[in-house]
């Protein structure tokens, strides 16, 4: 699928917006040449940068291919699609990910479609990986949100929807898999209402039950879409508009119980508003199946036509930089290893203000030195193409940018710092030795990458040495995926021993004696310069603060 979808994606994408209407504009010295403000403000307008987010498995990585199909970047989804023995979806790209059928790492697709130009980050949704996707609903501006049919909405889902929720982003909601037996329409609607708080106004409503799909009917229009299968989903479906007599003609039964219920949501009040959607109070469902390709096209309508286009983005105190504002941006992610013929790393910026132009001298803001941006790319998933020009929205990509941590802020003349992205508190630790020790090179080369990228935390001590620094992860799959990572990329085969915290705590430099001395307690220093102190459990924890009055430790941000 990967390879086709770099030869069969049309030249928008190759051009995408940005690059082909304004490209002309780009000099050989580009700070010299500012766009007109009411440029960069059409540009933006024409943004729309959301993640899709869920519990795994709900569809997230189909969907993003299907939106791309609808979107004729790619010409045909992957036709297998059961995991394990699928073609890996267009931003499954890591070996792993093909391997295991999950997502590991968010991946962005840029494409255009009417006119606008869709930023997408299709995001992991095993809770082992969450950290990368709160990275991710750091730099976008909405949510698509995603739910099986059959399962309703899951742990996973309703812990990013409470971090969607803390960040005010709006989110549509897309009932995934009607085409297989799940939970009744209304039903799916109460369980939304009653655990987000969301009031839920369906823009389509399922025409036959979960299993049996016909179509949608249009809740605007009163039309029925009709969907017909095509290539086991490998093409865009096909679909036919039919007004209410017609529908009912055809379809009978099913069709009335779809009117009746629709009618009930009337009833009920549950019609889209806008400034309730934006304002998050609100969330628009929409019903479709995306391995059929069902229902996708209305999604893409619904994101052109209501989801928020890039705006203003306050910085750390609170204030936002107007999108015409000179460029500014910050790093979400950095990711290596995309490809194993360009061992490069790659940083990725959301751009907030102004217009990127490649080979731009930008500020990195957490060092004041001067950063230049030769190497920009434009991501899909792991193709790339060389990016000229960004505009407010779009997510670029700097290559080989090693001096660039995830969180970091970029800016042109006037400074500006983006609040700070946390970092999770890991709760799982293991000790990493090289298994070679010829391999030491390697091995410190793996570390230090995987560090940067935060794959993982790596935590040192003088008393462990460089040898045998400790792992600290979310969720154990992380280990895994560091552990690939240093066998097949870095070439520096490991050994991992379990350590028995699952706490860890910030504290202070003279807190240190006082905490190594006590049982079963270890104080390592992060790469950030965090001193955290690890505990086997709550019980031990508590009783050392019970001990020393007025000891330093702090918990670390456990948002999602
Ligand atoms: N029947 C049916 N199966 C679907 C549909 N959408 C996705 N699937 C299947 O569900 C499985 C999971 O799909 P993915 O797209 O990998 O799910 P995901 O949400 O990206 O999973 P993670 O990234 O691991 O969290 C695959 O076997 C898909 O073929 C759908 O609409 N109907
Ligand atoms: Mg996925």
């Amino acid at each position: 699928m990967r390879c086709c979808a770099g030869r069969a994606r049309t030249g928008k994408f190759s051009g995408s917006a940005p690059q082909s209407v304004e490209s002309c504009a780009v000099t050989a010295a580009p700070n010299s040449a500012p766009f007109p403000p009411a440029r960069i403000r059409a540009q933006a307008d024409r943004r729309r940068t959301f993640a899709v987010i869920s519990h795994p498995d709900a569809g997230k990585s189909t969907l993003t291919e299907a939106l791309a199909l609808h979107a004729r970047v790619i010409g045909q989804a992957g036709a297998v699609h059961g995991k394990g023995n699928r073609r890996a979806t267009v931003s499954d790209w890591m070996q792993m990910e093909k391997d295991r059928g999950i997502s590991i790492s968010s991946a962005a697709l840029q494409f255009e479609y009417r006119d606008t130009v869709i930023n997408l980050v299709d995001t992991p949704g095993h809770a082992d990986f969450s950290e990368d996707t709160y990275r991710v609903l750091s730099a976008v501006d909405a949510a698509v949100m995603l739910i099986d049919a059959a399962k309703g909405l899951e742990a996973q889902t309703m812990k990013l929807f409470e971090v969607c929720r803390h960040r005010d982003i709006p989110i549509i909601t897309f009932i995934n898999k009607w085409d297989r037996p799940g939970q009744e329409a209304l039903a799916l609607l109460d369980e939304i209402t009653e655990r987000t708080g969301l009031r839920p106004a369906p823009l389509t409503w399922p025409v036959g039950i979960a299993g049996e799909f016909h179509g949608v009917l249009e809740r605007a229009s009163g039309d029925f879409i009709r969907f017909t299968r095509t290539d086991a989903g490998a093409g865009i479906a096909q679909e036919e508009r039919l007004d209410a007599d017609a529908a009912a003609a055809m379809i009978g039964g099913d069709w009335d119980t779809a009117l009746e219920e629709a009618e009930l949501l009337e009833l009920e009040g549950q019609e889209h508003d806008q400034d309730a959607f934006l304002a998050a109070r609100s969330t628009p469902v929409m019903f479709g199946s995306a391995v059929l390709n069902f229902g996708v096209h209305q999604l893409l309508d619904a994101l052109v036509d209501i989801a928020p286009a890039a705006g203003p983005r306050p910085d750390q105190d609170g204030n936002p930089r107007p999108v015409e504002e000179p460029f500014s941006g910050f790093v979400f992610k950095v990711q290596a290893g995309m490809d194993a013929n360009h061992r490069d790393r790659l940083a990725y910026i959301r751009v907030c203000s102004g217009v990127f132009e490649r080979g731009m001298v930008v500020t990195h803001a957490t060092t004041g030195k001067p950063f230049a941006t030769k190497y920009a790319q434009q991501v899909f998933g792991r193709d790339r193409e060389v990016v000229d020009t960004a505009f407010p929205g779009d997510i670029v990509g700097l290559v080989n940018a090693s001096a660039l941590r995830v969180g970091d802020s970029l800016y042109v003349d006037r400074k500006v710092v983006f609040p700070r992205i946390p970092t999770f508190s890991p709760e799982h630790f293991k000790v990493i030795r090289a298994k070679d020790s010829s391999k030491y090179k390697q091995f410190r080369r793996g570390i230090e990458q995987l560090d940067h990228e935060g794959v993982i935390q790596v935590l040192r001590s003088d008393l462990r040495g460089d040898q045998a620094p400790v792992l600290a992860a979310v969720g154990p799959m992380q280990f895994e995926v560091a552990e690939d990572r240093m066998v097949n990329e870095f070439n520096a085969p490991c050994t991992l021993e379990q350590l028995n915290f699952s706490l860890a705590r910030r504290t202070t430099p003279e807190w240190v004696s006082v905490l190594s001395r006590e049982r079963g307690v270890e104080v390592l220093s992060r790469s950030d310069g965090a001193l955290l102190a690890l505990f086997p459990d709550r019980w031990r924890l508590a009783g050392v603060e019970r001990e020393h009055e007025g000891i330093v430790l702090e918990p670390l941000v456990v948002s999602a």
